[in-house]
């Protein structure tokens, strides 16, 4: 029945080819969600044309038209709550957000980090990773807390670092890795597998090993 469907908003600051990955996922039928619409905060932002592609209802809030994070966040979460998602994804959304924020979606709000946590929070990960002579990078999914890219993790994808690499030439290899596992910790939560419980992240409710 179409009315149990997941209700997922997207957020997003760029080209979306996450987005892209959740959107085909839902195509083929892997994934059984409904995108209720996709939120950017930067009006140039790639993934808008893919979201009016394939019909999805999109929003451009700009933060420069606020004069603060409380202020653009409450107004992000009126109009994300405006489609009272049961999950929010962040998936190459590039605003730190206000712990009132992540409060309000705490549970319900995962984002898709290239690197593999707790290694190299923040940004510019992938040079990071070049910088340190690291052999192995890759990619996290965890739920978002307050905590910048500290929330609980509930899944990683591995990638070599390979002698000639470029911060871009890493940057495509892990990306590859995104579109798989972005899709299948979105249908993990939409079939009420994946739960954020005391703190910790429960895959049928087990703790979750790496
Ligand atoms: N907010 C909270 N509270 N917790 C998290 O775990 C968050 C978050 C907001 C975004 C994504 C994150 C990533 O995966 C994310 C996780 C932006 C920055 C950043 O420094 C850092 C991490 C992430 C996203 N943003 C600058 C800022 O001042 C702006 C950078 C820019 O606009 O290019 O907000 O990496
Ligand atoms: C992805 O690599 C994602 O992990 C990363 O930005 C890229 C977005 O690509 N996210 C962050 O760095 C969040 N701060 P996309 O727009 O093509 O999905």
């Amino acid at each position: 029945m179409s009315s149990d469907k997941l209700s997922v908003v997207v957020l997003i600051s760029g080209g979306g080819s996450n987005l892209q990955a959740l959107i085909d996922a839902c195509e083929t039928g892997y994934l059984n969600v409904t995108i209720a619409a996709v939120i950017s905060n930067k009006a140039s932002a790639g993934g808008l044309e893919r979201a009016a592609k394939h019909g999805i209802p999109s929003q451009v809030l700009e933060h420069t038209q606020y004069d603060s994070r409380e202020a653009f966040d409450r107004a992000l979460m009126a109009l994300i709550d405006d489609y009272q998602p049961g999950l929010v994804v962040l998936a190459g959304f590039m605003r730190i957000l206000t712990g009132e924020f992540t409060q309000h979606y705490l549970g319900r709000m995962l984002n898709i980090h290239p690197s593999l946590l707790p290694k190299y929070q923040g940004l510019h990960t992938h040079q990071r990773a070049l910088d340190a002579g690291d052999k192995e990078h890759g990619v996290s999914v965890h739920f978002v807390t307050e905590e910048l890219d500290g929330g609980p993790v509930v899944r990683q994808a591995r990638v070599p670092v390979l002698a000639d690499d470029t911060a871009d030439s890493l940057a495509a290899r892990v990306l590859v890795e995104e579109h798989k596992i972005y899709p299948e910790v979105v249908r993990w939560f939409a079939e009420g597998r994946l739960k954020l419980e005391n703190g910790v992240a429960l895959l049928d409710e087990q703790t979750i090993a790496l």
